[in-house]
């Protein structure tokens, strides 16, 4: 039944079985859930599952490893599928994405990158580990409307205010709103550190985005 496959799909990447948790995301795709349903009720909730027995130290960082390969190799099947229920026709506006420097986490990234697409930006995801200055360069180029940093460390989160005052120091922070996200974000961070705005999972981003650039 389709609805037991959410759960079946955690459950997988708890336990650590990609090959399960792509075989499960295509059998529920097939049996009609949306994409969006997969990704937060199945995928999201078992890597939260996974951080916190990270945390406990009953997992290890072999376990995070696989469990996010489960999860990308899902990504990968269900990132089509998010692009084409796409509504927007016209172009709301240019996004450049990326996580900071010194942060390897991706896949929260790409698919608030991946949300921002199929709801009519034109995005330039720019990877994980970016140098400041790629960031820099990338909104020079393109002229972007908005500026996307995704941070998951408590230790790369301060990278978004050097960002931004690399901005200021470039003369170009007028020109482009600045978005933050991140498991250790928060609305105080944002302000704090002059962030245009915040948001805490890829459906607000998508929302935040559109609110900046009416
Ligand atoms: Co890392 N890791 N990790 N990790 N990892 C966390 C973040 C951690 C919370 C785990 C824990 O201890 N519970 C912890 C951080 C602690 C802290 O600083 N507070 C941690 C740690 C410590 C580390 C290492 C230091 C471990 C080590 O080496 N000892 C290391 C650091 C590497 C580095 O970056 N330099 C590390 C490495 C890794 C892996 C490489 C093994 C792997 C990443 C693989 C990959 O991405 N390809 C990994 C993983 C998988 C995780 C957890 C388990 C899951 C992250 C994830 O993908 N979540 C994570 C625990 C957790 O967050 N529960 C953890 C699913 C994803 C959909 O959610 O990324 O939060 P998320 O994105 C969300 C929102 O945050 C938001 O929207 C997304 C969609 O809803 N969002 C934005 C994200 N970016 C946004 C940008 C926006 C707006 C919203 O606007 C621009």
């Amino acid at each position: 039944m389709s609805n037991e496959l959410v759960p079946q799909i955690t459950a997988s990447l708890v336990e650590g079985k990609p090959d399960e948790t792509v075989n499960l995301t295509r059998q529920a795709l097939a049996a009609g859930l949306e994409p969006l349903t997969i990704i937060d009720e199945g995928l999201t909730v078992g890597m939260n599952i996974v951080g916190e027995k990270f945390q406990t130290g009953e997992f290890f960082l072999p376990n995070l490893v696989i469990a996010a390969s489960g999860m990308n190799q899902a990504m990968e099947i269900l990132k089509p599928e998010l692009e084409s229920r796409q509504q927007e026709t016209k172009s709301l506006g240019t996004v450049v994405i990326g996580s900071v420097a010194g942060d390897i986490h991706e896949i929260g990234k790409t698919l608030v990158g991946t949300m921002l697409s199929a709801n009519g930006f034109q995005v330039h995801d720019m990877g994980v580990d970016v140098p400041n200055e790629t960031f820099i360069n990338k909104v020079k180029e393109t002229g972007a409307s908005i500026l996307g940093l995704s941070a998951l460390l408590t230790t790369t989160m301060t990278v978004q205010r050097q960002v931004i005052n690399e901005l200021e120091e470039a003369g170009i922070r007028d020109q482009v709103k600045v978005i933050i996200g991140g498991a250790p974000i928060s609305q105080e961070w944002s302000d704090s550190i002059g962030a245009d705005g915040y948001a805490d999972d890829a459906i607000g981003a998508v929302e935040l985005a559109k609110r900046l650039v009416e």
